[in-house]
């Protein structure tokens, strides 16, 4: 049983992640899988292109194999978590420093780990029913999969707004903001992925593709209450914004997430923004191995993956609570 398929048809490789019950989340199977294939393809002269798609309606990628990892955790077994989240850094990479066009068609959910394999790719194709968001802090866990260097690269605020409060853009946006690359109707979507699987080049399928609904993001606010590399400031001036109906809804989401996350968060997207993708992940990785080690982690998965009540009961509950020096901890050395 394995939850990718993969083909080479005409020259292009594809990959099918398979795994629809659990909305295509990554396991240590998909990841280690993925990573052997895209290693042999980018050696193979019979492979001119790389295609990502998905079996599911509903997604092309959840995200990580959050509640395993959970288990391990709790079972004391840190190895299977480092050894998770390592070989997974490793596939991102190796799709960052892919050395053929690397396509992906999001056509559904893309998050947390979703993004790792497809934003880092050369192609990243959307449609109106593409859903993207890095929803870890959540969870108590961190954004990862080298979105340290990705946010901190989107317009003023847009990643530290995304990584905060795990809102979800849509597939105009993601272009808009530069997370995606091309726009396809998912009316449409079907036959330009047949176009690429049958060898027709992508400047031909995709090149003239310039049309998308009008982005819907609030920019302007975006700047306005994001642009800061500090929880306690942002915090402050949305709630000073009173009336803003937006405004209380980025709090209210906000108020959701792990306090600890959120610095951790601010943290890392600040550190990422000077640094390489390699250290990016290599941070990712120190930060991984440390909060999945905490309560507020195995907390935060059991309210919303777990048991599904939404209610975590987080430790420390309030931004104003948390210790620096945990903080720096689970951060590392920055
Ligand atoms: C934050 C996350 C994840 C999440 C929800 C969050 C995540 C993840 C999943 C997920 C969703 C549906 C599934 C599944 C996993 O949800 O990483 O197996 O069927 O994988 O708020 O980071």
């Amino acid at each position: 049983m394995s939850f990718i398929r993969t083909s080479i048809v005409n020259r292009v490789g594809e990959i099918v992640l398979d795994r629809p019950a659990a909305l295509n989340a990554l396991d240590q199977t998909m990841i280690d899988d993925m990573y052997r294939v895209l290693s042999d393809w980018g050696d193979d002269d019979g492979v001119d292109t790389v295609l990502v798609t998905s079996a599911s309606e509903r997604a092309f990628c959840a995200g990580g194999d959050i509640r395993a990892i959970r288990d391990h955790a709790l079972a004391g077994e840190a190895d299977a978590v480092s050894h998770y989240f390592a070989s997974e850094y490793r596939l991102d990479q190796l799709v960052a420093e892919y050395p053929k066009p690397y396509v992906s068609v999001i056509d559904g959910a893309a998050m947390g780990g979703g993004l790792g394999i497809s934003v880092h790719g050369e192609v990243r194709v959307v449609t109106e029913r593409a859903v993207l968001a890095m929803p870890e802090t959540a969870i108590g866990f961190v954004p990862d999969v080298g979105s340290t260097y990705f946010l901190p690269r989107l317009p003023d605020g847009v990643g530290m707004w995304l990584g905060l409060t795990g809102s979800r853009i849509g597939g105009a946006d993601a272009v808009e903001v530069g997370m995606a690359t091309h726009f396809v109707d998912s009316a449409e979507i079907d036959d330009v992925t047949e176009e690429i699987r049958t060898g027709v080049p992508l400047i031909d399928v995709l090149g003239g593709r310039r049309h998308r609904p009008a982005a819907e993001l609030p920019l302007a606010k975006i700047k306005e209450y994001f642009v800061d590399d500090n929880v306690t400031g942002i915090v402050g001036g949305l709630r000073g914004a009173l009336g803003d109906p937006w405004a209380e809804r980025m709090v209210d989401m906000i108020e959701q997430a792990s306090p600890t996350s959120l610095w951790v968060t601010a943290a890392m997207l600040t550190a990422g923004a000077h640094s390489v993708l390699d250290e990016c992940l290599e941070r990712e990785l120190h930060a991984a191995e440390q909060i999945t080690a905490t309560a507020d982690f195995a907390e935060g998965v059991r309210a919303v993956l777990v048991d599904k009540d939404r209610r975590p009961r987080f430790d420390p509950a309030s931004i104003d609570d948390v210790d620096p020096e945990s903080v720096a901890r689970i951060v590392g050395a920055a």
